[in-house]
């Protein structure tokens, strides 16, 4: 296995000049799309897309190329203008064009784009149609929300070098066709557990960044905040929870928190990208680094030295305290009152030493406690046993989907499901025995691993109703940096993307692995790291031109 560095000499386009095009460029970029009208046909199908669209109805007759000049129209209203200033931000780059966004009250796609929020078009939450014609692009939804997934597949459809951060010439072709698309599932998360290895904000934007491009979104990142090696959030009301509990993380490096400025700028740049942030404060276990800095909350009260490896189910805060509970209602305030989304996810994951009715008990006090902060619980499956609470989602991690009557019996009870089997969906499980970091108790997970399972059936005993999604988690004990988790990530979080979004009937290996193929040459342009796994047939020939009004050879159409 490998990673793949950034594009070589060959792979490398003439770049055009940056900042505004001059006449000369100008009018070359129009003597290029005048030959492009008798160029090939576009290099991709309209099908070449993940997570797959529900609908495709291609016209090859209608392929349409953007020209320097297009405009983008939206619908008047400030969150379709901001998805269009979002679309013209990922193509003026690689364009060079100035791409000029307009609102129109009924707008008409000239020789552009348009984003159309039209009421009635009955798309649903998060459904859009895609109509590529000859006189453009339009793209229409119900939500700005569904107009953000249109573009997302709007880009895919575009030639690989859309990805490049420098203007490049070619041919911006998209393939002619209807494409009618909405989730299966409304839950389509990715978790990153920032508390074994602590990571910036930088980072965990780009992160955000790959869940959007797959459409994980909506009600996805999950931000595993706490755990014994680290105290990743500001609270207020406990200052040394991040002021000692935040120095640490695995291995001995320095950790780090997030200040409320920090977080609120995580959640601001996941909600302008339609993704909601959820997150974890883990109770009553791992917490270590808590007990460091408050061992009042220790069930002997002495302060445990701070935890720097990887075991788990060692720590847990008192459970016949009553300071425990002004501990939890207090940090679940606060981080309440910093998240918009409806989630707060409680963990009570390997709590191995709270038991039984202390372990019951302890947990319907918590869930007491965010129901009245007004916010829904979601916790790991281990909560399966306490009393059910209006609107209470599991997060399933099992790893045998055929004898779990405990999750039967509390979703019998009202709960619903997300599912993240550790053998199919835990990001940090190797793919391959030689990778180089990651884990392997959950066995090992290669792409194929990753993509063959069905959320809807996969808890037997729970039906598909009562599932709400799916979610990706990275658990962080091996992983150190951006490069550490892209290559982890992907090409697996588009796998399980296609497993929340596309509808059961298109579930194809063969035909996934292809188009799985076609991000390859997506990722290299834009510089993103990711495993080059042995079983995906990824494209040797570079995709992006080396030469200015060279016709591209119709290379992806098989
Ligand atoms: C289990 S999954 C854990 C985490 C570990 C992970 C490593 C879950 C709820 N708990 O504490 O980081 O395995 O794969």
């Amino acid at each position: 296995m490998s990673t793949i560095p950034s594009p070589g000499p060959t792979a490398v386009p003439a770049p055009l000049p940056a900042g505004e095009p001059d006449a000369a460029t100008l009018a070359r970029a129009a003597e290029q799309t005048a030959g492009s009208l008798l160029a090939p046909a576009a290099p991709h199908r309209l099908a070449d897309v993940v997570p797959a669209p529900r609908q495709v109805q291609p016209d090859p007759a209608a392929d349409w190329v953007l020209p320097a000049e297009a405009v983008i129209v939206a619908s008047a209203d400030p969150a379709a203008l901001a998805v269009a200033e979002q679309l013209a931000q990922l193509l003026r780059p690689a364009t060079g064009y100035p791409l000029p966004v307009t609102d129109a009250t009924t707008p008409e796609p000239a020789a552009g784009i348009a984003l159309v929020l039209d009421d009635g078009a009955d798309l649903g939450a998060e459904g859009y149609r895609l109509d590529t014609t000859t006189d453009g692009v339009r793209v229409t939804a119900t939500t700005a929300a569904g107009l953000f997934y249109g573009v997302q597949t709007l880009r895919q459809l575009l030639p690989a070098s859309i990805e490049n951060p420098t203007p490049v010439t070619e041919r911006w072709a998209l393939p002619g066709g209807t494409i009618t698309d909405a989730p299966r599932f409304p839950y389509r998360g990715a978790m990153l557990d920032v508390a074994r290895h602590f990571f910036a904000v930088e980072d965990v934007l780009r992160v955000i960044d790959h869940l959007a491009r797959y459409k994980l979104n909506h009600l996805h990142l999950h931000l595993h905040l706490t755990d014994d090696q680290g105290w990743r959030i500001t609270v207020d009301s406990w200052p040394k929870l991040t002021a000692v509990g935040g120095t640490t993380e695995v291995g001995g490096g320095p950790g780090g928190h997030y200040t409320k400025a920090d977080y609120a700028r995580i959640v601001s740049y996941a909600a302008d990208r339609h993704i909601t942030v959820v997150p974890e404060i883990d109770l009553p276990g791992h917490t270590n680094s808590a007990l460091v800095a408050y061992p009042e909350l220790a069930p002997d009260k002495i302060a445990p030295p701070p935890y720097t490896g990887t075991e788990v189910g060692f720590s847990y805060v008192d459970p016949a305290d009553e300071r425990t509970y002004d501990f939890v209602a207090d940090v679940l305030g606060e981080v309440a009152a910093l998240t918009p989304g409806p989630w707060l996810h409680i963990g009570g994951d390997e709590a191995f030493k709270v038991k039984g009715e202390v372990y019951t008990g302890f947990v319907e006090r918590v869930q007491r406690i965010v129901a009245d902060l007004g916010k829904t619980v979601v916790g790991w499956h281990q909560l399966a046993p306490a009393a059910h609470l209006d609107g209470r989602v599991l997060q399933w991690w099992g790893t045998n989907g055929e004898d779990d009557p405990t999750t039967v019996d509390a979703v019998r009870r009202g709960a619903r499901l997300i599912l993240s089997p550790g053998n199919h969906a835990y990001l940090d499980m190797k793919y391959a025995p030689d990778t180089p970091i990651g884990h392997d108790w959950a066995g090992l997970i290669d792409v194929r691993k990753a993509y063959d399972w069905d959320p809807g059936t996969h808890v037997a005993g729970v039906p598909a109703e009562a599932v709400l999604g799916v979610e990706a988690p990275l658990w962080t004990e091996s992983v150190t940096s951006l490069a550490d988790i892209e290559l982890l990530l992907l090409p697996r979080l588009p796998a399980i993307a296609e497993l929340g979004w596309s509808p059961r009937a298109s579930h194809d290996w063969a035909a996934f692995r292809d188009r799985l193929a076609g991000q390859g040459p997506r990722w290299t342009t834009a510089g993103i790291t990711f495993h080059r796994a042995p079983e995906i047939p990824w494209p040797t020939t570079p995709t992006i031109p080396t030469q200015r009004n060279v016709p591209q050879p119709d290379t992806a159409t098989p």
